[in-house]
């Protein structure tokens, strides 16, 4: 491949691959899409990754970088102009990336079981999910976005939640967020999906659901699934 310019290997339906596609729009840098198909990789991406072999992975004049936290990161610096993705101060840069974690440590995990669940498992399910979200509320005191008045690195991290938790809701029969449960993260949730970026980044509907109504019932029956 040419060695110069910015090329993202990711998927469509990937929550991760599209935290890098939100930085660099919000960045303004022009990127080629390489939409990867997880069950037969491409060696273009396994060249890249050969590590964890996942994507999304970055290519910026021909050096790659995975994980897609990092690489939001990455994109905030290496464009320091315009659009601020980080928080400049660094207790707010430090708590930013406190939460960054809990989301990836535990609120994925936490929520993943809703995807999964059926039954008398799906409303324990339910409930763990909201007390770790309840947790995360406090990131969000007093505040439109994660952060402040426009979108930064954390609402990027937590971006999957706002469309995957309203999917999975509507494909396993329950409610985790809502007004009365989880009052500023279903604010956030509104807000998060109504950003222009965000509403031209966001997986087609009816493909996104028919995706996962597959994949969740090949996990339900005991598959993987990637
Ligand atoms: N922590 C990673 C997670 C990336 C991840 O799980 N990617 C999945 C797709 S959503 C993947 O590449 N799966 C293929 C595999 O595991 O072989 C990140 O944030 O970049």
């Amino acid at each position: 491949m040419g060695e110069k310019g910015v090329k993202l290997f990711g998927t469509w339906a990937s929550p991760f691959s599209l935290r890098v596609e939100l930085a660099l729009k919000l960045k303004g840098v022009e990127y080629e899409f390489m939409d990867e198909d997880l069950q037969n990789k491409s060696q273009e991406l396994l060249h890249y990754n050969p590590i964890t072999k996942k994507i999304p992975v970055l290519v910026h004049n021909g050096k790659p970088l995975a994980e897609s936290t990092v690489i939001v990161e990455y994109v905030d610096e290496a464009w320091p102009n315009g659009y601020r993705i980080m928080p400049q101060d660094p207790f707010e840069k430090a708590q930013a990336r406190f939460w960054a974690h809990f989301i990836e440590d535990k609120c994925l995990k936490a929520v993943f079981p809703v995807y999964t669940s059926t039954g008398e498992e799906l409303n324990k399910a339910v409930k763990e999910a909201q007390e770790t979200l309840k947790a995360l509320e406090k990131a969000l005191e007093g505040k439109k976005f994660f952060g402040g008045e426009t979108i930064g690195y954390l609402d990027i991290v937590a971006g999957w939640m706002p469309y995957l938790i309203r999917m999975t809701e509507e494909l396993a029969g329950v409610t985790v967020v809502d007004a009365g449960t989880l009052p500023l993260l279903n604010a956030w949730f509104d807000d998060f999906l109504d950003v222009d970026v965000v509403k031209s980044s966001l997986p087609p509907k009816d493909k996104l659901y028919a995706f996962n109504r597959a994949r969740r019932e090949k996990l339900q029956s005991g598959q993987k699934a990637h």
